[in-house]
């Protein structure tokens, strides 16, 4: 066979109705419906070519050599699904700072997963895609998409009724993602091992899946009808419920640093000040702030100022995954 090596391009995704938890199963379904924002600025540029020959992946990260154990556990669906058998050599390019709650596997696996169907002739239509990239990272199949999303677990134990889609296409609000920097190292658990180890040992667990059904309902609506305000402060809510959910658990799982409350508390004084402003936080310290792009400059000022802050990134939101 000779090679055929595809580059699939991918952004960040930004969670604001989280999806914390996982259905039982090998298929990585989320316990929770979520609604993210695909933001622009960072990305990933993933080329994927299968190799006869290759008995390995080969996986490199920016040039270094890396462990390819979870990019071999997604190629191993796409190989069941074609019944190709070799090895394939992985080559990301990344800008997204990894592990440090910045969303870079969602960028990761939304890339791999789409270069990967191109490189083996499989379908590359979102729908197909999707449940590739889902294996490899939940949030993943959300990067597909671009600006509002939506992503749904559906009722069925197979996975069938798994979707992603855009919500609001034509953009309902001119809106800016602000991040307040406030760590640069690694976070402590990764978010498959916090939403595990919340669903085995947080007594709060089964109180969070309930009202993170309602928040996606509410939020959804919210977004639909426009209602900035009515969202925003809903994601605010939901972020604080998923985090509150974590905490509660044995040992605890804390993403926060004392710059994050920092963050909090200016986002806080914002809106006390009448500029509406909302943070939410992910499996990680940093504090993402989402605000109307007119008072986006506002945000960033009080961010800088705030203790602690050691950089702060402004974003918008950005398109679906692309095959270059
Ligand atoms: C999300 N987060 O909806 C949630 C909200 C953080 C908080 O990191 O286990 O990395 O690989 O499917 O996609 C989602 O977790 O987890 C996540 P896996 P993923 O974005």
């Amino acid at each position: 066979m000779g090679v055929k090596q595809q580059t699939a391009v991918a952004h960040p995704n930004l969670a604001l109705i989280k999806y914390w938890g996982k259905r039982p199963g090998e298929l990585n379904l989320a316990a929770t419906d979520s609604i993210s924002l695909t933001l622009d600025g960072y990305r990933t540029a993933t080329a994927v070519g299968f190799e006869g020959g290759l008995e390995q992946d080969v996986f490199t990260l920016n040039g270094a050599r890396r462990s390819a154990e979870r990019v071999t556990k997604m190629l191993d669906l796409v190989r069941r699904e074609t019944g190709l058998r070799c090895g394939a050599r992985v080559d990301s390019r990344s800008t997204v700072p990894t592990a440090v709650g910045l969303a870079s596997s969602s960028a990761g696996f939304a890339a791999l997963s789409l270069a990967a169907c191109a490189a083996a002739g499989l379908p590359t239509d979102v729908a197909r895609v999707a449940d590739f990239a889902r294996r490899g990272s939940g949030s993943a199949a959300r990067s597909l998409l671009g600006g509002w999303v939506e992503m749904r677990s559906g009722a069925h134990d197979d996975g069938s009724d798994f979707t992603v889609g855009e919500l609001a296409p034509g953009n309902p609000w001119d809106v800016s993602v602000v991040v307040a920097l406030t760590s640069r190292k690694a976070k402590r658990i990764s978010s498959t091992a916090g939403m595990n180890r919340t669903a085995a040992t947080s007594p709060y667990y089964g109180a969070w899946l309930e009202s993170a059904a309602a928040d996606f309902g509410n939020a959804k609506r919210a977004l639909l009808e426009g209602d900035f305000q009515a969202f925003a402060f809903l994601a605010e809510h939901n972020c604080l419920k998923m985090h509150a959910s974590a905490i509660a658990s044995t040992p605890p799982v804390l993403y926060f640093e004392p710059a994050t409350l920092a963050a909090i508390r200016t986002v806080w004084e914002l809106r006390e000040a009448g500029t509406g402003a909302f943070f939410t936080a992910d499996a990680g310290p940093q504090a993402k702030v989402l605000c109307e792009t007119k008072d986006r400059p506002r945000v960033e000022a009080a961010l800088r100022a705030t203790a602690g802050v050691l950089d702060v990134i402004a974003m918008s939101p950005g398109p679906g995954a692309w095959l270059r």
